[in-house]
């Protein structure tokens, strides 16, 4: 592809992905305003093979989402609501419990994924306890829990540092984090959609002191609401900048905004398939410091995580069951994958299926 956006050609490139050399902003934004999705998937993959191989990593989990009960009340989010709302609910320990109690029926289980909203009421210890009592009657399952958002809410409501904070979820039991919260780091952004809650510095600034504790975490990015492409190039970039400096973080995840009773609902569709495999590729070729990009099945669809194979991604996630989050903002995904649907999805684009525990370890290779 010989072509010119201002100063970038599309063979340099081109040429740079083959060598393994950095992408600069300004390629990053050439890539966002090219529209040539075979040539941006081709690039993509063999930046993808050679960082992460052949193989395609899938997990056996369990989300829990401990209350819907919210005080961001976020303009992108149709799951978190006030506490007067029909449809608040806000789990005791037991329920939490009993939920584990039965997803651990399956002896497979190795992750509870927990992700919830900043309750108005419960204090730090509410969370502490519950990580240890899970830790302790579950300790073969991974705790990922708690998004940077929520760690420094708890540094809000508690007045401990964040770095006490982590300190003191990492003895009761946690084992690492999930990567939402991250959103768009753009501030003019973030003022619109997201004010109230942990600014894009804290956020970055959460991982920062996780990675330095040892505590691996990933990195997400909502996209297809009201940024630009700018913002979002610089997004990847802000992770890429972290990563190398603490390397802590384990994968990157896009999420494509789905808007169904949500704020923006009257202002913003759900992007297209098109763009879902371009910002794919864009993230897989900007961050060259991530082993793995993940193709979240459940806000992707099926057929668009297995295509995304194709465009970068080396994870499809697990198997979930249940999601709460883009469910609330009109996924219709399903709640669950089975083992079997994930491992044929994966053969079928001629790539090796791996079950990988919550740190990338490889559990079983279905060669
Ligand atoms: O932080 C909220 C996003 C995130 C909407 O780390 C929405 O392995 C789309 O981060 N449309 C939570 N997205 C999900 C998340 C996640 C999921 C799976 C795996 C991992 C991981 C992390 O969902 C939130 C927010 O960025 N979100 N509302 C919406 N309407």
């Amino acid at each position: 592809m010989a072509n010119k956006t201002r100063n970038t050609s599309y063979d340099d490139i081109a040429d740079k992905v083959t060598t393994g050399t950095r992408l600069s902003r300004e390629e990053g934004l050439a890539l966002a305003a090219c529209n040539d999705l075979a040539w941006l998937g081709y690039l993509a993959n063999l930046a993808r093979q050679r960082l992460a191989g052949d193989y395609v990593y899938f997990n056996i989990n369990r989300h829990i989402n401990l209350t819907n009960i919210c005080t961001a009340r976020c303009k992108f989010c149709a799951f978190g609501c006030d506490d007067t709302s029909s449809k608040a609910y806000a789990m005791t320990k037991e329920k939490i419990l009993s939920i584990a109690k039965h997803a651990a029926k399956d002896e497979k289980l190795r992750e509870l994924h927990i992700v919830s909203g900043l309750h108005p009421k419960w204090p730090f210890e509410y969370y502490v306890d519950i990580i240890k009592t899970l830790h302790e009657t579950f300790p073969h399952l991974h705790l990922k829990a708690f998004t940077g958002v929520e760690i420094c809410h708890f540094a809000k409501i508690s007045g401990l540092s964040i770095a006490k904070i982590l300190q003191t979820l990492k003895s009761a039991g946690l084992g690492s984090m999930p990567g939402g919260g991250a959103e768009i780091f753009s501030e003019r952004v973030r003022r619109e959609v997201c004010p109230n809650k942990a600014s894009a510095g804290e956020w970055l600034e959460v991982a920062r002191i996780a990675h330095s504790l040892g505590i691996r975490s990933n990195a997400s990015m909502l996209y297809g609401h009201i940024e630009t492409l700018e913002e979002r190039i610089d997004h990847l970039i802000a992770l890429r900048s972290l990563q190398d400096e603490t390397g802590g973080f384990q994968t990157y995840i896009g999420l494509p905004f789905h808007p169904a009773n949500t704020c923006l609902e009257e202002r913003v569709q759900r992007v297209s398939s098109w763009e879902d495999l371009k910002m794919m590729a864009i993230a897989r070729l900007m961050l060259d410091n991530f082993k793995n990009i993940k193709a979240y099945w459940v806000m992707l669809t099926v057929s668009i995580a297995q295509l995304a194979l194709g465009f970068g991604a080396n994870d499809i996630d697990g198997t979930v069951n249940e999601e709460k989050i883009t469910h609330a903002a009109g996924a219709n995904s399903g709640q669950t994958l089975s083992v079997d649907t994930m491992i044929q999805m994966i053969k079928q684009t001629g790539r090796i299926p791996v079950e990988r525990d919550s740190t990338y370890n490889i559990i079983n290779i279905y060669e």
